[in-house]
């Protein structure tokens, strides 16, 4: 049995607040890519406000909701199928707590930390098991295959046999030349 352990998948979200501002939202990719996680699949997404309030669908009735889905549909996001080792626990350790304004005070250096607007307009999201990651993922990538992707897939970016493509925010596999 192989003694490294199988690469987690998970759900990115950068928000409308941080894809506005170009220079953030570099310096926000730049912080995933210096921190190992590597890029399955990425794609900008306009969301209207009908399939905001389905992604937070178990947000529904309470008192952010309206603000949260207004947000959501005011501007592009970028989503991404993130992977790595633990890495649904180490997008949200970087993303730090929920709550901007207490965030900047408890974990200032985290992503929300250094640039939350408010509790809403917080940045990104994670998601934050392996069952709604797939539930997620589905979402906004109704084609990707989980199964598929563990079978062709992940040996090579368990074995770091990827390139990231920073035109398409995606690592891909690493073409042998040799055969
Ligand atoms: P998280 O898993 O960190 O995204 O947190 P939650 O699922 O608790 O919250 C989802 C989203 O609801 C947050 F990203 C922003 C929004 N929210 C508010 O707007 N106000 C709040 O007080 C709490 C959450």
């Amino acid at each position: 049995m192989s003694h490294i352990r199988q690469l987690q998948l998970t759900l990115a979200i950068l928000k409308p607040d941080i894809v506005a501002q170009p220079r953030v939202l570099k310096s926000v990719w730049t912080r995933m890519l210096e921190n190992g996680l590597y890029f399955v699949l990425s794609k900008q997404v306009q969301l209207s406000a009908v399939q905001a309030e389905q992604f937070y669908a178990e947000h529904r009735g309470k008192f952010f909701q309206d603000r949260l889905v207004y947000f959501m549909s005011s501007g592009p996001v970028w989503c991404h199928i993130l992977c790595g080792d633990n890495v649904i626990g180490r997008w949200r350790r970087m993303l730090g707590p929920t709550k901007v304004l207490k965030t900047v005070f408890d974990d200032p250096d985290s992503i929300r930390g250094s640039y939350g607007l408010t509790d809403t307009r917080n940045c990104a999201h994670g998601s934050d098991a392996d069952d709604t990651a797939r539930r997620e993922v589905g979402f906004f990538f109704p084609e990707f295959n989980f199964e598929e992707w563990y079978e062709k897939q992940h040996h090579l970016f368990q074995n770091d046999l990827v390139d990231f493509d920073p035109d398409k925010m995606q690592h891909t596999a690493i073409l042998d030349t040799t055969s």
